[in-house]
C-alpha cells in the first residue's frame, strides 16, 4: 500500500462549486446520478491536467461532459480513480454509478443498518458513493434528491433544508435537500428509513427559531429526551462561551445501530451510533448519560470547529478534533464538576494516550505520513490534540484565548485550513510568540519532567529544578524541549497554600503559578519560606507530561488530605496506591501492606463532609491498564494479583465502613443525572463491588436486592457487575440470565450484557467468551457487538487476554483476521492490544508477536490492518 506524505500536499487542480445528486434507492442497490460544476483552480500550477476523481467499489454506468456522453476512450476507469483526459477550464461532469449498500459491511459510504439507508463519509467514504475529488479542501454546495419506496422509507433526509418533495410512480416518493453552505464531501449525509420524528425548538441569541429533530426507530421513541436536552444546552453554551450561533434553520440527529465510531457531525444532519444517543434511566447508566451529553455537544460544536472552518488535508485532523474535544470538555466541566472531568481526562491520557505515544503507532498531533487515514482517529489526535489547545488557553488566559478563537473563526470562515493557521490566529490575537509551542504539533512522544528540589534554610529559599526530555519515537529522535505550562503550588506543614515569591521582595505573590518551561532545564527559586514546603506539581494536569519527583509516602498522604487543589488530592492518592501496589508485584503473598493506606481510605469512606464526587473518584484504585503502562516489562498476572491483594486488604479492613457507606448513600429521590446523585450511586456501587471481592455475605444480599429492586440501569448494572465479578457462581448465572431475559430486545442493553461478561476476569474465561460469539445476540456485522465481546475481552479482561499459554492472543488474532474481511476499520482498531507486545515480560512478548505475525500473514489483508501490523512488527 501507498504511503501519503504531508510534504507532498498540493492544492487541488480542479475545484467543484456545485454538486447535484440524485439517489435512486432500491433493495438490490442504488443508482447515483451526480452532476458536478467544475473549474480549474486558479491557485494550482497543474494547468490543463487530466481531471482525476476518487472512487472505491463503484460500478460506472456513464460519464457525460457538458451533457455529451463521453466515448469510452475519453476517460479511464481505474477502479480507485476516474480519469478524464481532456477537460475545458470550466464544465459540468455527469456521472452515473451503481452501488450496493445492502452488501456494504465496511460501513463507509452508503450502507444499510436495521433496514434503513445511511451514510458515513468521513474520512474517505464519499468515494464509495460516486466519483469525486474526495479531499477536504474541495468545498462545494450540495443539492440532493433522494428517491425511495414510500412505505419502506417514509423519511428521506440529507443536509440543509428540504426544498421539494412529491410522489413518484410505483409507490415511490422523493425529497430534495439543499445545503447553502459549501462543504467538503466528508460532511455529506443521507438517511432513508421508517423512523419516528421527535421535535423541539431552540431560539438563538439573535432570536432565530431553529427546528430540532431527532429520527429514531419507533421502539426508541422514548429514549430521545436526554439527547435533545443535551443539544439545547450545547447550543446555548456555544453562544455564551464561544459566541457561536447555529446557522441553518434545521438541526437533525439520527440514531443508527451499525456505526464504526461514536457519531458524525454531517452538516445539519448528525448521525449517531445508537449507543451514543439513546437513553432512558431503565436502559442507560449514569456514565452513558454523561457520555451522550458530551458526544451530542461534541458533534454540535463541530458545526463551527470543523464544518464552518474545516481541515485543509487529513494531516490537519486535530485542527477540528483536538479543538472540539477541548470545547466538549469545557462544556462537560461546566455542566458538572471541573475537577471530576479533569480527573477523567487525565486518566484517559495517562492510561491510554501515553501508551499509544510510547507504542509503535506513536505519531505527532499533526502526523507527517499515513497509509490509511482511518487509523489516525487516535487518542493522540483527539485527546492530546485537546490538551495542546488547552495549553494554549492556559498560556494566553481565558480572555485572550477567546479573542484568538473569535479571530480564527472570523478569519477562516468557509475555508479549509491548517493547525498552523489556528496557532497563528492565537498569536495574532494575543501578541504572544507560540513558535516554540508549535513543536507540540510536530514532535511525538510524551515529555518527561524530572523534578528535583532543595531547601536553603538560611536564605529561606526553596529551589526547584525541572528537566524536560522527550523520548525517541518511530522516525523521530533528538527532540527539542517544548514550551510547557507547569502549574504548581507549595504547602506548609498545615496544608496552607504559601505565596509563591519568585524574588525576595515580591509583594502579593499568588499561591498558584503557571511556570513556563522552554529550556531543557530550569531552576526556579521561591523566597521567603520558613520551612521546606511540600510541592503540589502539575496542578490540573496543566500539560500532557509525565512528572517524576521522589515523593515520599508521607508527602503523598499529606497531599491526599490537604492539597487545596482537588485534582492533585486525587493524583496524590493514585500515586500512593500505585506505589503500594508496585511494591507488592511479584512479592510473596504475606508481604505486609502499608497500614497508612487503610487509614487514608477509611477517611475517604467515612467522612461524608468531603466532596463526594471527588471521593467517588479517589476510591477507584489505579486500573491494571495504568499499572501496565507504568511498568517497564509488564507481568500482567503479577500486577493483577498485587492489585487484588490491595483491594481485598482494603475491603477486609474497611468492611463495616463500606456497609455504612452503602447504606448512607441509599437514594430516596427520583432518578436524575445530577453530580450529587451520580456520586452517590458511584459510591454505593464501589462499596458493593469491594464487599463482593471479599465474598461478604451481607454484601451479596445487598447486591441481589439492589439488582432486583433497581429502578435505573446504574444501580442494576452496579449490582450485576459486582455479582459477575464475585465467586458466587450460581448468583452470577442467575442474574445474567435474568438480565438477558429482561432486556434481550434492546440492542444497547444487550451490548452492556455482553461486555460485562467479556471484560470480567471471573466470568470472561476464554471458552465463555467464545460462547458469546456464538450467542444469538452476537452479530459480526455490528461494530458495537464486536467491541462488546472482543474489544472488552482484549482491552479490559487483562488477566484473560494475557493468559500464560497465549490463548488470549491467538483468539484475538483469529477474530481480527475474520473481521478484516467484514470491516477493516474495526479490525484495525481491535488489533491494538497486540501491537503493544514490546511492553510485556519476555514470555508474553514472544507470544504476542507471533499472534501479530499470524495476522500479518493473512491473505488479502486490508491496508487498515496492514499499516498497524507492519508498523508494530518493524
Ligand atoms: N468526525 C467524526 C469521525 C468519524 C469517523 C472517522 C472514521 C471512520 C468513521 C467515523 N465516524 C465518525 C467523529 C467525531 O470526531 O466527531
Ligand atoms: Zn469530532
Amino acid at each position: 500500500p501507498q504511503t501519503i506524505y504531508l510534504s507532498e500536499y498540493r492544492v487541488p487542480a480542479y475545484l467543484v462549486d456545485n454538486v447535484d445528486l440524485r439517489f435512486e434507492l432500491f433493495e438490490d442497490g442504488a443508482r447515483v446520478h451526480s452532476t458536478l460544476a467544475i473549474r480549474r483552480n486558479p491557485e494550482s500550477d497543474a494547468g490543463a491536467a487530466p481531471l482525476e476523481l476518487d472512487g472505491d467499489s463503484l460500478v460506472l454506468e456513464s460519464v457525460a461532459l457538458n451533457g455529451e456522453v463521453l466515448a469510452d476512450d475519453a476517460f479511464e476507469d481505474r477502479g480507485d480513480r476516474l480519469i478524464v483526459n481532456s477537460v475545458p477550464e470550466q464544465f459540468k461532469l455527469s456521472v452515473v454509478t451503481w452501488i450496493e449498500p445492502q452488501n456494504n459491511t465496511r460501513l463507509e459510504g452508503l450502507y444499510k443498518s436495521s433496514g434503513m439507508f445511511c451514510t458515513q463519509c468521513e474520512a474517505e467514504g464519499f468515494r464509495c458513493i460516486t466519483f469525486f475529488p474526495d479531499r477536504p479542501d474541495v468545498m462545494a454546495r450540495f443539492r440532493t434528491r433522494v428517491e425511495a419506496d414510500k412505505t419502506a422509507y417514509p423519511v428521506l433526509l440529507s443536509n440543509g433544508n428540504p426544498v421539494e418533495s412529491g410522489d413518484l410512480d410505483n409507490d415511490r416518493h422523493f425529497v430534495t435537500w439543499e445545503d447553502p453552505f459549501p462543504k467538503p464531501c466528508y460532511l455529506f449525509a443521507l438517511v432513508a428509513g421508517d423512523l419516528v420524528e421527535k421535535r423541539d425548538t431552540f431560539t438563538t441569541c439573535s432570536g432565530r427559531d431553529i427546528d430540532l429533530r431527532m429520527y429514531v426507530e419507533p421502539r426508541n421513541a422514548d429514549k430521545c429526551a436526554h439527547a435533545m436536552d443535551s443539544l439545547k444546552r450545547s447550543m446555548r453554551w456555544d453562544e455564551d462561551v464561544y459566541g457561536r450561533e447555529y446557522d441553518l434553520d434545521i438541526f437533525m440527529i439520527v440514531a443508527v445501530d451499525d456505526f464504526n465510531m461514536g457519531a458524525m457531525e454531517n452538516k445539519g444532519l448528525n448521525i449517531f451510533n445508537s449507543s451514543c444517543v439513546l437513553a432512558s434511566k431503565e436502559t442507560a447508566t449514569d456514565v452513558a448519560f454523561q457520555r451522550i451529553e458530551a458526544i451530542v455537544a461534541h458533534e454540535y460544536f463541530h458545526n463551527w470547529s470543523g464544518n464552518r472552518v474545516t481541515c485543509r488535508d487529513w494531516f490537519q485532523l486535530s485542527l477540528k478534533e483536538g479543538f472540539t474535544v477541548l470545547r466538549d470538555a469545557q462544556f462537560s466541566a461546566d455542566m458538572g464538576s471541573d475537577t471530576v472531568k479533569r480527573i477523567e481526562d487525565a486518566t484517559l491520557m495517562r492510561t491510554a494516550q501515553f501508551a499509544e505515544d510510547a507504542g509503535p503507532m506513536s505519531h505527532p498531533v499533526r502526523p507527517s505520513s499515513y497509509i490509511e487515514i482511518s487509523n489516525f482517529y487516535t487518542l493522540t489526535i483527539y485527546e492530546k490534540g485537546a490538551e495542546v489547545v488547552r495549553m494554549i488557553r492556559t498560556l494566553l488566559g481565558e480572555d485572550l484565548f477567546r479573542k484568538g478563537s473569535d479571530l480564527y473563526f472570523e478569519r477562516h470562515d468557509g475555508q479549509a485550513v491548517t493547525t498552523d493557521d489556528f496557532v497563528k490566529a492565537m498569536e495574532d490575537a494575543s501578541g504572544r510568540d507560540l513558535s516554540q509551542f508549535r513543536l507540540w504539533y510536530e514532535q511525538a512522544g510524551t515529555p518527561v519532567l524530572d523534578v528535583a528540589d532543595e531547601f536553603d534554610a538560611e536564605r529561606g529559599v526553596y529551589r526547584l529544578t525541572v528537566r524536560q526530555s522527550i523520548p525517541d519515537t518511530p522516525g523521530q529522535t533528538d527532540k527539542q524541549p517544548q514550551h510547557t505550562p507547569f502549574a504548581l503550588g507549595l504547602l506548609d506543614e498545615h496544608g496552607k497554600a504559601l505565596p509563591l515569591r519568585l524574588s525576595a521582595n515580591e509583594q502579593d505573590a499568588p499561591v498558584e503559578r503557571v511556570l513556563e518551561l522552554t529550556d531543557e532545564s530550569h531552576v526556579f527559586e521561591f523566597h521567603g519560606l520558613a520551612q521546606k514546603p511540600t510541592p503540589s506539581l502539575l496542578r490540573h494536569f496543566s500539560a500532557p507530561v509525565r512528572v517524576h519527583y521522589p515523593w515520599t509516602r508521607e508527602q503523598l498522604l499529606f497531599l491526599m488530605s490537604h492539597d487545596p487543589d482537588g485534582f492533585n488530592r486525587w493524583d496524590a492518592g493514585q500515586r500512593l496506591a500505585v506505589d503500594v501496589i508496585q511494591s507488592l508485584v511479584g512479592e510473596p503473598k504475606d508481604t505486609p501492606l502499608d497500614s497508612r493506606l487503610v487509614t487514608a481510605y477509611r477517611h475517604l469512606v467515612t467522612d461524608s463532609s468531603l466532596d463526594q464526587a471527588l471521593v467517588a473518584k479517589m476510591l477507584q484504585l489505579p486500573s491494571e491498564a495504568y499499572l501496565i503502562e507504568l511498568a517497564r516489562e509488564a507481568d500482567v498476572p503479577a500486577i493483577h494479583a498485587a492489585r487484588e491483594r490491595v483491594l481485598k486488604h482494603l475491603a477486609i479492613a474497611l468492611r463495616d465502613d463500606l456497609v455504612a457507606c452503602y447504606r448512607r448513600n441509599a437514594s430516596g429521590e427520583d432518578y436524575a443525572v445530577t453530580p450529587e446523585q451520580v456520586a452517590r450511586r458511584s459510591l454505593r456501587n464501589t462499596a458493593l463491588a469491594w464487599l463482593l471481592v471479599i465474598n461478604d455475605e451481607e454484601g451479596r444480599e445487598l447486591a441481589l436486592r439492589q439488582y432486583r429492586e433497581a429502578d435505573n440501569m446504574t444501580d442494576r448494572m452496579g449490582a450485576l457487575r459486582a455479582l459477575v465479578n464475585s465467586d458466587y457462581e450460581s448468583d452470577r448465572e442467575q442474574v445474567l440470565d435474568d438480565f438477558y431475559q429482561r432486556f434481550q430486545t434492546d440492542p444497547q442493553v444487550v451490548e452492556q450484557w455482553l461486555s460485562v461478561q467479556a471484560s470480567s476476569p471471573v466470568a470472561g474465561q476464554l471458552p465463555k467468551v467464545r460462547a458469546l460469539l456464538e450467542h444469538e445476540a452476537f452479530d459480526w456485522r455490528n461494530p458495537n457487538k464486536v467491541r462488546s465481546v472482543i474489544g472488552a475481552f482484549a482491552g479490559q479482561n487483562l488477566p484473560g487476554f494475557h493468559a500464560v499459554d497465549g490463548s488470549g492472543y491467538d483468539f484475538l488474532a483469529e477474530q481480527v483476521c475474520r473481521l478484516d474481511d467484514i470491516n477493516p476499520q474495526i479490525a484495525a482498531r481491535l488489533v491494538t492490544p497486540l501491537t503493544r507486545w514490546k511492553k510485556f515480560a519476555p514470555a508474553y512478548r514472544s507470544q504476542m508477536k507471533s499472534a501479530l505475525e499470524q495476522v500479518r500473514d493473512k491473505s488479502g489483508l486490508s491496508k487498515d490492518v496492514y499499516e498497524v501490523v507492519h508498523k508494530s512488527l518493524a
